[in-house]
């Protein structure tokens, strides 16, 4: 067990067989009455008598001549102990207490030793500063073993250290002997006759009971009971004190893990269950990898007990993440998933149903049933998760939130979520440290989450001291304040004891705590590994360890609690259920992915059609009522002072709805307002998202005068509206990605939004993106209509602050480039259903108005990856007006040149295809160049899936010009790479549209450079069957940056996409 380097480095060589505080007995004589020391001299012995402070004293005593009770009642007794001849050093009395003793208090004066060379002490008069020391140094004891008793607890069940002994150089034979030093204070001294004497005992512990003063020894005795044996506790760093107590109130008095026969003999039959499971496998598929649970057996029965708790204390759902090791245990023994529909997953069969499935160890489930221990229903989901350790846990806690909230459970005291994890991810991995500070935001808290370690000492091969710089995997949960419960696998009922404290506690507190079930791992990583390769000491140390089965059936045999018979017999029963499932697995001929969903919706797909999108237009009357409340100051404006420059903003507003227009923040505004109007719940979160990064949205208005007094106009739009959420998050991508795609899946009647703060910080989340939003439909059949809003745009801000790479996003659309679906009335919401998400990148507010609209109008769920924009938030041009939002409008995929250009397309030498801000410059570039007329802009608003049908119809009402793609992304990025093979496809599929007839010349002849007439007949011939038409790129040259951090060069290479985009 790798814990607290800095005790290795204690040079003290006490002898490895010392125990139990033994070393603070015979310690050399002069350390035993350290107090004696002080006799030296009066102002040595009364420091007080220091310095300035003497001519105060002096003062004191005169007033105290002329009148006693002028003084203090503390310079009283002084002043009286002094003048009696009271030795220097004893005079002085503390204060007399003027409270009275409460029930767990003793006056000291009552326990001054009658014999053992110390007067005794009449009550009333002054104590001998021995006891005052005597008892700080108990105090102190006690509080040392309360802050580090840890460190020597006996956690390990391998009892061997992984710690670095080597390397520091100090390494003299065991932890223990060294630890003890950190544990008790080193000027603590007490002679052997100390350890008789009875000392009172401090509020602050519950060692005692109901005594309220116990003699030393028993006082270590007990200590080393609670925090040495084989729990230890990390508690002492939480700023509570009423919790720190409620811990202590837990632990510390005698026997508080015993168990009744009852208990003890549910904890033999679950890791009787637990155990056999795995031997199970073990047996029918020895060389398949399930990443086996063995030497943490104990996990199964640990989180049946918190289960169980939970659920005694009223939690009705818990929503669970948790990595590789032991998930189909967990499944099948803690979730009791159907045998057989796990034992199928070995077999090999195809699935039924569509997606690309995932490896059994990585299926999510989910499962109503009834608690057969409590007598009440629970609801367990174990959330799908993908290789990526940790991953899970924000994805899990954002589901977890999300069930709170439509259930109404705002204490988090019906639903709560349990987060399962390896010792040397919990360590490693960043995205545990950004899920622990979501726990006590205001919208991103779950109420407390149970983490539970499975700590087998081990990362794959990597031994804690190179895994790890904390002395402990769990330090991490430290900057939460969560107590942390280490405890040694072995020994079952201090694991149950501390589930059922760590249960209590996020019922009482609603905070996170921490189990770590400190353990081992029998086998290689997986079945398949050979772990003597790399730790060839810990695992012979392993061999000889008896499975904590057999340890803990002979304990209780021993105990007289069941038989041997027993515990073979519930041994043999769980064998025969097994067996019996294997046999009906054997009858499956195929598998259900969705069988393994852990978000079902019900109710949500059936009788629908699965083609049929519900409109997004709507009417005037609503755009007008929300745009008017949106632009609206607080019903209370007279007592709520707003800014000044947002009552402009205000205004602004307002006069954009009485001339019907809308800009960006407008148009997201009469989204969100209508969904919410229609019952469905929008929740948008992201970094500083309230006011929005570009001081666009301002959704949230502050009190100029007055602390938290803010104002959400969009939450009070109508009496019955479903509630509105828009939340700053904390400074986290990863983290807080995740958490919202957990939100996302909980219920597909509600829009929910992720905006990162500039696009570029997108990949930070990489791997929620990957592992969840790209792939999360195809793997787990679990959809998703998470929406991601990327600022992007290249405007002069350097390389971090343009791009969102929309490449990326495009090359993980799952859409074949060299296949055009055909043609039918549904093409928007078929190919949309086929897609694994929506790639786009609006120009018009009004687009963006129903793009988001139509996240809800689906019948299905998709996620939408929005690439948004930063100036064209306050670009003149970009307004859209109410006619395009009314009823009967809908979302353009493509919105076709408007200009002159399409009154007369055969005459128009260029089409230029291009999406999102740089249609504006090249808008302008056209009217200042006045070409008009010869060069069409076609917009692509939806680039994925792409819009077959619409382009290929711009393209056709073009036949004489030449197709650009034109994109303000470097060439190796933006759409491009995405763009080029879909319309090769769609190009070649058409070749019979291209006009072999141009007479002038069009961009058919400038391809080939050179006139038509100068064309032999069957040079034309042969042309026509075989040449079609192509696109060609317009854009930035390729580059490794995303953009340039110099404005000049910026504005240089824009000059020249426009110059290019020019040339016809
Ligand atoms: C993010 C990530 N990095 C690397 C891996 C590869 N990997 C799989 S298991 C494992 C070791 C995990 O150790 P620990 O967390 O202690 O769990 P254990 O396997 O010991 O139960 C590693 C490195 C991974 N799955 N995920
Ligand atoms: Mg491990």
């Amino acid at each position: 067990m790798h814990r607290a380097r800095v005790i290795f480095k204690a040079s003290n060589t006490v002898g490895n067989s010392e125990r139990f505080a033994s070393w603070l007995l015979n310690k050399p004589q002069n350390a035993a009455v350290v107090v004696n020391a002080r006799f030296k001299s009066s102002t040595a012995a009364e420091p007080f008598l220091n310095g300035s402070s003497s001519a105060y004293v002096e003062t004191m005593y005169n007033n105290w001549l002329s009148d006693p009770n002028s003084v203090h009642a503390s310079w009283d007794a002084f002043f009286r102990n002094a003048t009696a001849g009271a030795q220097p050093g004893v005079a002085y009395t503390s204060p007399p207490n003027l409270a009275p003793y409460s029930k767990n208090e003793v006056p000291l004066t009552s326990l001054v030793p009658a014999a053992g060379g110390m007067p005794s002490i009449a009550a009333g008069s002054p104590i001998n500063e021995k006891i005052i020391d005597d008892h700080l140094a108990v105090q102190a004891i006690i509080r040392s073993y309360q802050s580090r008793g840890h460190l020597v607890a006996n956690l390990d069940p391998l009892g061997i250290s992984t710690g670095d002994p080597v390397s520091s150089g100090e390494w003299h034979g065991g932890l223990r002997a060294f630890a003890s030093e950190a544990v008790i204070r080193q000027h603590v001294r007490f002679d052997e006759a100390d350890m008789d004497r009875v000392f009172k005992l401090p509020s602050t512990t519950f060692i005692g009971e109901k005594e309220k003063a116990l003699p030393l020894r028993e006082i270590l005795t007990r200590l080393e009971q609670a925090y040495c044996n084989n729990i230890g506790i990390e508690f002492m760093f939480i700023n509570s004190l009423e919790q720190c107590n409620w811990i202590r109130q837990r632990m510390e008095p005698p026997n508080v893990t015993k168990m009744s026969p009852d208990q003890k003999r549910l904890i033999l039959a679950r890791l009787t269950r637990s155990t056999g499971f795995e031997n199970f496998l073990a047996k029918k598929w020895s060389s398949e990898k399930r990443f086996g649970l063995e030497g943490c057996e104990i996990l199964i029965p640990a989180m049946k007990q918190v289960i169980d708790v939970s659920t005694r204390l009223g939690v009705e759902s818990i929503i669970m993440g948790m990595p590789h090791r032991g998930r189909l245990n967990v499944l099948a023994n803690v979730c009791r998933k159907p045998l057989h529909q796990l034992f199928t997953q070995f077999a090999g069969l195809e699935a039924e149903d569509d997606g690309s499935g995932d490896v059994k160890y990585h299926l999510g489930t989910y499962i109503e049933r009834l608690n057969r221990v409590t007598n009440k229903n629970i609801r367990l989901a174990v959330c799908a998760n993908p290789s990526h350790l940790e991953a899970v846990d924000p994805v899990v806690q954002g589901k977890t939130r999300a069930e709170q909230f439509y259930r109404g459970d705002n204490e988090g005291k019906k639903v709560m979520s349990i987060l399962l994890h390896g010792d040397a991810a919990f360590a490693g991995q960043g995205v545990v440290f950004e899920t622990m500070h979501l726990s006590d935001l205001p919208a991103y808290t779950t109420h407390g989450t149970i983490h539970i370690v499975a700590n087998n000492q081990i990362g794959f091969t990597t031994d804690p001291r190179h895994s790890r710089s904390s002395a402990y995997c769990t330090d991490v949960a430290r900057v939460v304040n969560a107590p942390i419960f280490h405890v040694n696998s072995d020994n079952p009922e201090a694991v149950m004891h501390v589930c059922n404290v760590a249960a209590e506690w996020r019922a009482t507190f609603h905070k996170d705590v921490v189990i770590d079930i400190v353990s081992y791992r029998r086998n290689g990583h997986n079945e398949v590994d050979e772990p003597m390769f790399t730790q060839p000491l810990m695992y012979q140390k392993i061999r000889k360890t008896k499975p904590v089965l057999e340890k803990y059936a002979d304990q209780l045999i021993a105990e007289g609690v069941v038989t041997a018979e027993e515990v073979k017999d519930v041994k043999d029963k769980y064998d025969k259920i097994c067996e019996d499932a294997y046999n009906q697995a054997k009858q499956e001929t195929h598998i259900k992915y969705k069988d393994w969903l852990d978000s079902p919706w019900s109710g949500f797909f059936e009788g629908k059609d699965p083609l049929k999108m519900s409109t997004t237009g709507v009417v005037e009357e609503t755009l007008v009522h929300i745009g008017k409340r949106f632009s609206s100051p607080p019903p209370n404006a007279a007592e709520f002072e707003i800014h000044k420059g947002l009552l402009r903003i205000l205004k602004a507003r307002m006069e954009m709805v009485e001339n019907r227009t809308v800009d960006w923040a407008l148009a997201e505004a009469m989204a969100f307002g209508s969904l919410l109007k229609e019952g469905i719940h929008v929740r948008l979160s992201g970094e500083d998202v309230e006011r929005g990064t570009f001081s666009h949205r301002h959704h949230v208005l502050h009190h100029q005068k007055v602390d938290k007094a803010t104002y959400c106009a969009l939450a009070h739009l109508y009496p019955d509206q479903a509630p509105y959420t828009v939340c700053n998050s904390s400074l986290s991508e990863y983290g807080v990605l995740g958490f919202e795609v957990g939100y996302s899946v909980t219920n597909p009647n509600a829009l929910v939004l992720w905006e990162a703060q500039f696009g570029d910080f997108n990949n930070v989340a990489q791997c929620i993106i990957d592992q969840f939003i790209s792939s999360g439909q195809a793997k787990w059949v679990r959809q998703s209509g998470i929406v991601l809003l990327q600022p992007h745009g290249m405007e002069g801000m350097g390389p971090e602050h343009s791009s969102a790479r929309l490449e990326r996003f495009l090359q993980m659309s799952a859409d074949d480039p060299d296949y055009m679906p055909p043609e039918s009335p549904d093409y928007e919401v078929r190919q949309l259903h086929d897609c694994n998400w929506i790639v786009a990148n609006c120009s018009t507010p009004a687009s963006y108005f129903h793009i988001l609209r139509r996240q809800i109008a689906l019948p299905f769920r998709k996620p939408l990856i929005l690439m948004t924009p930063k100036s064209l938030l306050r670009h003149p041009e970009c307004k859209s007006s109410f006619d395009d939002m009314n009823d009967g409008t809908a979302f353009k995929r493509v919105i076709p040149e408007e200009g002159v250009a399409a009154q007369n397309p055969q005459n128009v030498r260029k089409v230029s295809f291009c999406s999102g801000r740089v249609y504006y410059d090249l808008l302008k570039e056209r009217r200042e160049r006045g070409l008009e007329k010869d060069i069409a802009i076609v917009r692509v608003e939806q680039i994925s899936p792409f819009p077959y049908d619409l382009i290929k119809a711009e393209v056709a009402k073009y036949p004489n010009a030449q197709l650009v793609w034109s994109q303000e992304e470097h060439k190796n990025m933006g759409a491009w790479s995405y763009i080029e093979p879909r319309f090769r496809t769609m190009l070649q599929n058409q070749k019979h549209i291209r006009a072999k007839s141009q007479s002038q010349g069009g961009w058919f002849s400038q391809l080939l450079g050179r006139s038509e007439s100068s064309q032999t007949d069957s040079d034309k011939q042969a042309e026509v069957e075989t040449v079609a038409r192509t696109i060609s790129y317009n854009g930035r040259p390729t580059a490794a940056s995303p953009a340039t951090g110099s404005k000049a060069a910026h504005n240089k290479e824009l000059k020249n996409l426009l110059d290019e985009f020019c040339i016809l």
